[in-house]
């Protein structure tokens, strides 16, 4: 959507639904999740990073319209956050037993921990308070959008247009009363349908040798330096292992400190 909105070209490389994923990680160190953007030998990982890089690069027309653009950045963490845990428990819980048994254990121990069994049984029982749960911010947002504006922060199509995007796209088509719960919102509705016109860019499919291939015969050209108030002594070259902030049984992220910020 964010390549949409800067009328951008990009490539599309079709990756496993379930690890492992060794042309990814080859790319990532080890990171599987989904999105990740590469940009010859320098890789991407996770939508905020992404987006963040695409705005630097392609400066017009902005993901950040407005002047709120650290409020929207905070905004985002709930959004990738909290409430797409909330979407996917209410995704997953509602399809029960119904899940075949390899996903359910590979995105149930991603997304719902050690515990994830349990957890999902715990969803299902728990569904209808997990949809009061999102029928709270779907109302807020129809609610802002009931003066007819066009998407959320007005006439241009920001960010944060997409961040919730993925949500209402992932209740509508995922999960059987996401079309129910939705038609309450009908300013929503009309805002979905012209974040859906944005459509996404022009993309191609890319085979997973030639971004391998691509990444090889490129040198990074993303920053290197580490900022001063780092607290951790970390250097140039410093051997780390990284993982993502929640508890999702994921593989590390192995290598050489570049940048640090
Ligand atoms: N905070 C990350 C979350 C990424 C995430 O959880 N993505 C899901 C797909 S929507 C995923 O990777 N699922 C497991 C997989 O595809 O292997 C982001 O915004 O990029």
């Amino acid at each position: 959507m964010a390549f949409g909105i800067k009328q951008l070209s990009w490539r599309d490389v079709e990756i496993p639904r379930l690890p492992p994923k060794p042309m990814l990680t080859a790319l990532t160190g080890g990171y599987r999740r989904t999105p990740v953007m590469q940009i010859g030998a320098d890789i991407y990982c996770d939508s905020q990073c992404i987006l963040r890089e695409v705005e630097s690069r392609h400066p017009t027309p902005t993901l950040m319209p407005t002047t709120e653009a650290g409020l929207m950045w905070c905004l985002s963490r709930y959004t990738d956050g909290d409430l797409f845990s909330l979407a996917v428990k209410i995704v997953l819980g509602s399809a029960g037993d119904n899940l075949p048994s390899d996903f359910a254990e590979d995105r149930g121990r991603l997304y719902i921990g050690q515990d994830w069994a349990a957890g999902l049984k715990r969803a299902n029982e728990q569904l209808p308070h997990l949809v009061a749960q999102m029928r709270a911010p779907l109302s807020w947002m129809d609610a802002q959008l009931s003066d007819g504006r066009t998407f959320l922060l007005g006439s241009d199509p920001a960010a944060i247009n997409a961040q919730m995007y993925h949500i209402i796209w992932c209740i509508r088509g995922r999960w059987t009363g996401g079309p129910d719960l939705l038609s309450e919102f009908p300013d929503l509705i009309r805002r979905e349908e012209n974040v859906c016109g944005i459509v996404h860019g022009t993309s191609k499919a890319m085979r997973t040798k030639h971004a391998t291939e691509q990444a090889k015969n490129a040198e990074p050209v993303s920053e290197i330096g580490v900022a001063p108030h780092e607290l951790q002594d970390l250097q140039i070259d410093t051997l780390v292992t990284i993982t993502p902030d929640v508890e999702g049984g994921e593989q590390p992220v192995e290598g050489k400190v570049r940048c640090a910020d």
